[in-house]
This record gives structure tokens, C-alpha cells and sequence, in this order.
């Protein structure tokens, strides 16, 4: 599923985010930036050592939820990772909603700066951190969008690896809003 909204192309993709070929892509890290499960695990063992080399040499104190901190893109296709840290769900009694779209606005914006054209975000928080689906769907597409115009980003991709179901209703939902926005 594509669309092109303020000359910028967003797209729905179902795949392995390792697998992208944007300029950037976004890594639902933790606190520590020093690796873990999930989307960060799979995107240091598809990347090798220097992300992790960078992280631990550059950002020694980590990140804060909302935060980015960029690393080279190792053996990825992308030539960065933009690192984000989304929050954890507390049943959204920690003002999540507006972290969660911190987190996409932050990464955005430093795609732009580092002069990406082209940038691929995971599904943010809603793995370990729980945030639920049809929550997080909104604020992603919600926030992207008012992220544009862009003068440097021309490719949006939001990369889903969850079950059909899940996917599904955050397919749903993204067609629900573009076609408020088109
Ligand atoms: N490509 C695309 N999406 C993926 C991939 C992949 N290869 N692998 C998982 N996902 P999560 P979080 C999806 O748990 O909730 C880590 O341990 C997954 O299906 O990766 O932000 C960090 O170090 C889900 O929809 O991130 C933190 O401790 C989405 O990515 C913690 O998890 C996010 O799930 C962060 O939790």
C-alpha cells in the first residue's frame, strides 16, 4: 500500500526491516543503546559490531525516551541507523502517546539533517514496550505526515513484521487516515 502526500511517497511494507534499502533506518532501541531483542536485536546482528562500536564510543550515556542518536549503518544497506527510544506502555498514564510521537517526529527531523532521502521505521513500542497496535498506528502516520513537506525525504517506509492480524489493523488504520489526508 503507497501514497504520495506532499510530494513525499509513504509506504506500508510487510518484511524485515534489515532488509530495507532507505537511506535510514529507525531502531526501537533501549535506554542503554547497547543492544537487545526484538527489531534492536535483529538490527545488530544484520549490522555487525561497528553500530554497536559507535554507540558504546559516541553515546556512552545512552538515549532518553523521545531521544535519537545516529550510528553508521554497518553491513546494512542504510547507510545510517537512526536510534529512537520509544516508551513503555503504562496503560498510557505517562503521557506515552505523546513520547511515541516524540520518538517519530525526533527521527524524522534527523533523517533531514544528516541529508537522507529516504527513511524506514519499525512498528515503535509496540513489541517488549507494549504499546498497543491500534494506538501506535494513528500517532506513526499522524506524525510523519506532519513532518511534511520535507525538503530532503521523498520515501517514507513503515516496515511491519507482526502477524497478519496485527498487521492487518495497522494496515486499517493508515488507510483509514490517508484517505482523510488525500
Ligand atoms: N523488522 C521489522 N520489524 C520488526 C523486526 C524486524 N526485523 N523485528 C521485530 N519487529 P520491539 P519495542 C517489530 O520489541 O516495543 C528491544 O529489546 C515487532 O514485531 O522490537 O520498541 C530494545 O532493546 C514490533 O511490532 O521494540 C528495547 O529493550 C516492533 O518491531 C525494547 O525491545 C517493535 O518491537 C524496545 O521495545
Amino acid at each position: 500500500m503507497e501514497i504520495v502526500i506532499k510530494k513525499t511517497q509513504l509506504s506500508i511494507i510487510q518484511g524485515d526491516i534489515t532488509l530495507e534499502e532507505t537511506d535510514a533506518i529507525v531502531n526501537a532501541a533501549n535506554t542503554t543503546l547497547r543492544g537487545g531483542g526484538g527489531v534492536d536485536g535483529a538490527i545488530h546482528r544484520a549490522g555487525g559490531p561497528t553500530i554497536l562500536e559507535e554507540c558504546v564510543t559516541k553515546y556512552p550515556q545512552g538515549c532518553e525516551t523521545g531521544g535519537v542518536r545516529t550510528t553508521n549503518g554497518g553491513l546494512l544497506k542504510a547507510k545510517w541507523i537512526i536510534h529512537t527510544l520509544g516508551p513503555i506502555w503504562h496503560r498510557g498514564s505517562q503521557n506515552e502517546p505523546v513520547l511515541l510521537e516524540n520518538s517519530y517526529r525526533n527521527t524524522f527531523h534527523q533523517a533531514e539533517r544528516i541529508g537522507a532521502t529516504s527513511i524506514s521505521y519499525p512498528s515503535i513500542s509496540t513489541g517488549i514496550y507494549g504499546f498497543p497496535m491500534q494506538k501506535a498506528a494513528p500517532i506513526a502516520i499522524e506524525t510523519v505526515l506532519s513532518c511534511l513537506p520535507s525538503n530532503s525525504i521523498q520515501e517514507v517506509h513503515f516496515v511491519l513484521f507482526s502477524n497478519r492480524s496485527e498487521r492487518l489493523t495497522q494496515i486499517g488504520q493508515l488507510g483509514t487516515i490517508w484517505k482523510n489526508h488525500s
